[in-house]
C-alpha cells in the first residue's frame, strides 16, 4: 500500500470510529500528514501497524464528579483521563477546567502529548485530563470541593512510575495544591503524584515560569539560525494565562516588546508595552477581566470581543515581528495569519496547544514566514515537569538558576533535533515536519522493541 494511502486508511478509520471528536482528527491528521517522509523511508511502521495503534488511547477513564455549591446544591461535571501512550515512560500531562471540555478536546490535547513528550528526550510517556466544569466566577470553596472530588477517582489512577498529570487551562498552583492534598487524604501518601506543587511541598522552582519561558526560548533558537535575535523585535501575545505571562516575562529579559495581550472577553493593546506587574495584579492575584488595565494604563486600548472583525482574532491585525498564540486551540485562523504577513510578521511560535488552524499553517509555510510548532515550542513545561519529577525521586531541590538553565538546554536540544531531522528528511528548516518526525520514531521504535501492545 503507497504511504498516502494507508494515511488515508487510519485517518478514515479513526473518524469512523470515534464520531464526532474534530479536534482529535485534526490533530492526527496534522501529525500523520507530516510522517510521509518517514513512512516512505521505514516501511517497517506499515509492516508493525504502528499508525493503527497510536491513535488509540491504551486506556481512557471517563467519571462523574459531583459537587456541593455554595448554595448546597449538588452538582455534577464529567471528568477525563486519557492515558495515551507510555512506550517511553508513565503517562504524562495536563489536566483542562474548561466549560468546552469533552472527550475530543482530550483525546487531541493527549495525542500531541506523546510527541512533545518524545522531543524533550526525558522519559515521559503521553496523556492529559480534564474536566467540564467552568471555574469561572466560582468561589474558593466551590474550586476546592470540584478539586477534591475529582482527585476522589483519579487517584484509582494515577501515581508516580504510572501516570502524572499537571495544570493546564484552569489548572493552575490553587488546583493542584486541592488535589494534591485530597490524594494525600484519599491514599495516606506523600508521593509526586502531580506536578506544578507548591515550593513548600515538592515542587519545582521555574515550573510556574517554564512554558512561557521555554517559548521564547525556542523563538531565540528559530532567530538564532537565521543570524537574527529577539532584541528590540515587537511580539503580540495571546492569552493572559500561566503561559502568556511568562512568555511576556521572558520578552523583556531578552529585550523585545510585547505588546498585546487577550483573554476569553478582550484583549488589551499596548504600545508601551504590556505591563507585566499589571498584568499579574489582574489575572494571577484578582483573577478579574483584562478591561481593568486600561483603569491604570491610559495608552491602552482594550477591545472586547463582540467588537472583533469578524471571524478574526483583533490580537493577529496588530503590526509586530513574531506572534506567540498562548491561549487556545485554533485562536489563528487564515484570515488572522493573512493579517499578520501583511503586517510584516517574521514567525509564529506556538505557546498554546494547536492554536494555529491548517489552513493559517499551509499560508505560513508557503509564504515562508517561520514556525515554532507547539509540541517543539511549548514543550519546556512539560520537560520542567519531568525535573520536578526527578527532583521528587532523589530527593532533591534544585535552583532557580539550574532548573532555568536545564530549561534553556532542552529547549534548544528540541531546536536542533527537530531542525537536524527537518534536514534529513528533504524539508530543510521545517521544524513541524522536524519535530513529528523526531517525536514519532522514538515512540514508534520503542513499541515495537515492545512487542504486540
Ligand atoms: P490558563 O488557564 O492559565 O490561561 C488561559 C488563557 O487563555 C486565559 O487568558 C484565558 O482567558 C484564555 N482562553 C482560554 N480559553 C479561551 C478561549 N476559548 N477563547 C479565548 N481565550 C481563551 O492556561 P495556560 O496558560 O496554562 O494554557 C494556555 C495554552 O497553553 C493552552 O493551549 C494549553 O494547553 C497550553 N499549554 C500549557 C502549558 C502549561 O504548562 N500550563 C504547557 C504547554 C501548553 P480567561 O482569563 O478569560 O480565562
Ligand atoms: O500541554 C502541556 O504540555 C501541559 N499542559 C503541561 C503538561 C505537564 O505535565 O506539565
Amino acid at each position: 500500500m503507497s504511504v498516502h494511502k494507508y494515511i488515508a486508511k487510519v485517518m478514515k478509520t479513526t473518524m469512523e470510529s470515534t464520531p464526532g471528536q474534530t479536534e482529535f482528527y485534526q490533530a492526527v491528521e496534522e501529525v500523520l500528514s507530516t510522517l510521509e517522509p518517514i513512512l516512505k523511508a521505514e516501511p517497517k511502521y506499515d509492516q508493525y501497524n504502528i499508525l493503527e495503534r497510536i491513535v488509540i488511547p491504551e486506556r481512557q477513564i471517563l467519571f462523574r464528579v459531583t459537587w456541593m455549591d455554595d448554595a448546597n446544591k449538588i452538582q455534577t461535571n464529567i471528568g477525563y483521563r486519557v492515558q495515551f501512550n507510555s512506550a517511553i515512560g508513565p503517562y504524562k500531562g495536563g489536566l483542562r477546567f474548561h466549560q468546552n471540555v469533552n472527550l475530543g478536546i482530550i483525546k487531541f490535547l493527549g495525542f500531541e502529548q506523546i510527541f512533545k513528550n518524545s522531543l524533550t528526550g526525558l522519559a515521559i510517556g503521553g496523556g492529559k485530563g480534564g474536566s467540564n466544569f467552568n471555574p469561572k466566577g466560582k468561589s474558593d470553596g466551590e474550586i476546592m470541593r470540584f478539586c477534591q472530588s475529582f482527585m476522589i477517582e483519579l487517584s484509582k489512577h494515577i501515581g508516580e512510575t504510572r501516570d502524572v498529570p499537571a495544570g493546564d487551562i484552569g489548572v493552575g498552583g490553587r488546583e493542584i495544591g486541592y488535589m494534591f492534598g485530597e490524594y494525600k487524604r484519599v491514599t495516606g501518601n506523600f508521593e509526586g503524584i502531580l506536578t506544578g506543587k507548591g515550593i513548600n511541598w515538592g515542587g519545582s522552582l521555574t515550573r510556574t515560569e517554564a512554558t512561557g519561558f521555554g517559548s521564547v526560548y525556542f523563538a531565540e533558537n528559530i532567530l538564532n539560525k537565521q543570524n537574527d535575535s529577539l532584541k528590540d523585535k515587537v511580539a503580540t501575545v495571546s492569552g493572559s494565562g500561566n503561559v502568556a505571562i511568562y512568555t511576556i516575562q521572558k520578552l523583556y529579559d531578552m529585550n523585545a516588546k510585547p505588546v498585546t495581550c487577550s483573554d476569553s472577553r478582550g484583549m488589551i493593546y499596548d504600545k508601551n508595552g504590556i505591563n507585566l506587574d499589571t498584568l499579574k495584579l489582574i489575572k494571577e492575584i484578582q483573577r478579574s477581566s483584562l478591561e481593568e488595565y486600561i483603569l491604570i494604563h491610559k495608552d491602552a486600548t482594550y477591545l472586547p470581543i463582540h467588537k472583533y472583525p469578524q471571524g478574526a482574532n483583533a490580537v493577529w491585525a496588530v503590526p509586530c515581528d513574531i506572534a506567540f498564540p498562548s491561549a487556545t486551540q485554533n485562536e489563528l485562523n487564515l484570515k488572522d495569519m493573512k493579517n499578520l504577513y501583511k503586517n510584516g510578521c517574521k514567525l509564529v511560535c506556538e505557546g498554546a496547544n494547536m492554536p494555529t488552524t491548517p489552513e493559517a499553517i499551509e499560508f505560513m509555510l508557503e509564504k515562508k514566514m517561520l514556525f515554532g510548532p507547539a509540541k517543539a515550542a511549548n514543550a519546556g513545561g512539560v520537560a520542567t515537569s519531568q525535573l520536578e519529577m526527578s527532583q521528587n525521586a532523589s530527593m532533591q531541590k534544585w535552583s532557580f538558576a539550574e532548573v532555568d538553565g536545564k530549561l534553556r538546554k532542552i529547549m534548544k536540544s528540541i531546536f536542533d533535533l527537530s531542525y537536524e531531522t527537518s534536514k534529513e528528511f528533504e524539508h530543510e528548516g521545517n521544524l513541524m515536519i522536524g519535530a513529528n518526525i523526531a517525536g514519532f520514531k522514538k515512540v514508534a521504535d520503542s513499541m515495537i522493541d515492545q512487542g504486540a501492545v
